[in-house]
């Protein structure tokens, strides 16, 4: 597992350089835009369950088969383990935003996650769709202005929908 730092160090040592004066800088620069990082993290990780939720029940709305006997999310259990899994996503996008990498991502939440949905019948598809609707509550709570030092978070903005992205992909 990598943060942006780690990654840089690893990379670097892997072709027995010194870090360039560039990757310096762009550290340097990550640095001092933490505070928008640790911000971002601190909304989507306090809406969690409101992320979740919502996701959830958008995505049963647009594919009413997924609740209906015989379907995916049909009964408790699988509601349960549904509303599980998206927390779980959204859980490691926050870990990825907060490292500023997407590795612990990777590694521990979506390496051998469609295989895992194929194995189980459950559609990857769908997860996607619900990952998607995540990942747009999620910037909206990000981007939006009220209560805080307003700035310019296009950036981050696109990192975190590049991991929620990652996500998708990983499963569809
Ligand atoms: C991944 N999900 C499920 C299982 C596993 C995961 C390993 C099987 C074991 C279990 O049921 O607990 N676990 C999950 C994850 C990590 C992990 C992401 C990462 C570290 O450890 N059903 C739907 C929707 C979708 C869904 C499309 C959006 O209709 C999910 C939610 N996942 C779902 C369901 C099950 C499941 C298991 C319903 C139960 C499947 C079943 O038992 O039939």
């Amino acid at each position: 597992m990598f943060d942006a730092f780690t990654k840089v160090v690893s990379q670097a040592d892997t072709r027995g350089e010194m870090l360039s004066t560039a990757q310096i800088d762009a550290l340097s620069q990550m640095v001092a835009e933490s505070n928008k990082r640790l911000d971002a993290v601190n909304r989507i990780t306090s809406n969690a369950s409101t992320i979740v939720s919502n996701a959830a029940r958008s995505l049963f709305a647009e594919q009413p088969q997924l609740i209906a006997p015989g379907g995916n999310a049909y009964t408790s259990r699988r509601m349960a383990a549904c509303l599980r899994d998206m927390e779980i996503i959204l859980r490691y996008v926050t870990y990825a935003v907060f490292a500023g990498d997407a590795s612990v991502l990777e590694d521990r939440c979506l390496n051998g996650l469609r295989e895992t949905y194929l194995a189980l019948g459950t559609p990857g598809s769908s997860v996607a769709v619900g990952v998607g609707k995540m990942k747009e509550a999620a910037l909206a709570i990000v981007n939006d202005p009220a209560g805080i030092t307003p700035g310019d978070c296009s950036a981050l903005a696109s990192e975190i929908a590049s991991y929620f992205d990652r996500a998708c992909a990983a499963v569809s």
